[in-house]
């Protein structure tokens, strides 16, 4: 091979900048990340078959990675924008086992419905553990399966006329070689695992108890002091011991 051409070499910049950027952004802290990917879906996904994403080439990744992860908060989806129209579809997340054609549905958003050219992002909330894989339901096209697709892409599916009880464990009948489902999610932090993610839905991610405002126990204990003792030497005491309360 000669020397890489302008395109090469400017391939090679853009991808050691987008690197950088990883490196330099907040991700390393265990801040939301995205998994998988949208794009113009190119192939039908198979009007009741449930697809799992059960391997991925490369990047991006389908599965949920290791850190404080978390709760899906968003998924994203383009709608095919010819035949039937956009239609509508379900994320599923699931979660594989030792045998590689079987997965535990762990849960799934409600149908929305998709717009036919242009990428929708809606909001859920589901709780994944690390090492959940994304999956779909749609009965428009929803699979990237271009040739020159690597072929470590796999997809693999069952069908069946009623929907598996979540925790089900369930054996795929199908895999597709060379396949991307076309949906994304975003996966936040959930430290205090109380099923609301971090960054968008829980307003106090110190403590599972609550995802709204983190009641501050010092300020709550001083309110009881003054509530309680009329001013003097014991109210100053209950007080004093109350600021040493987390606030
Ligand atoms: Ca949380």
């Amino acid at each position: 091979m000669g020397r890489a051409g302008p395109l090469t070499r400017l391939l090679l910049a853009v991808t050691a900048g987008a690197v950088l950027a990883t490196l330099a952004g907040p991700t390393a802290a265990g801040a939301a990340v995205s998994l998988g990917q949208t794009g113009a879906p190119t192939r039908g996904c198979g009007s009741g078959a449930y697809l799992i994403q059960s391997a991925t080439d490369g990047p991006p990744s389908y599965a949920v990675p290791s850190g404080a992860y978390g709760v899906i908060t968003s998924w994203s989806f383009q709608g095919y924008s010819a035949g039937a129209g956009p239609g509508t579809g379900r994320l599923f997340v699931w979660r594989p086992t030792a045998a590689p054609n079987q997965f535990i549905y762990v849960d799934s958003t409600r149908p929305e419905i998709f717009t036919g050219g242009a990428v929708r992002t809606f909001a859920t909330r589901l709780s994944v553990q690390v090492g959940d894989v994304l999956g779909m339901v749609a009965p428009e096209p929803c699979l990237l399966g271009l040739p020159g697709q690597p072929a470590g892409d796999q997809v693999r599916y069952f069908l069946s006329p009623t929907e598996p009880a979540t925790g089900s464990q369930q054996t795929t009948t199908g895999l597709l070689s060379a396949e991307r489902i076309l949906v994304a999610a975003k996966v936040e932090p959930d430290s205090d695992r109380d099923g609301f993610g971090d960054e968008t839905q829980d307003l106090c991610p110190t403590r599972a108890s609550t995802a709204g405002p983190c009641h501050s126990q010092r300020t709550a204990a001083i309110k009881k002091c003054k509530k309680k003792l009329p001013k003097g030497p014991k109210r100053r005491k209950c007080i004093k011991r109350a600021r040493k309360l987390p606030g």
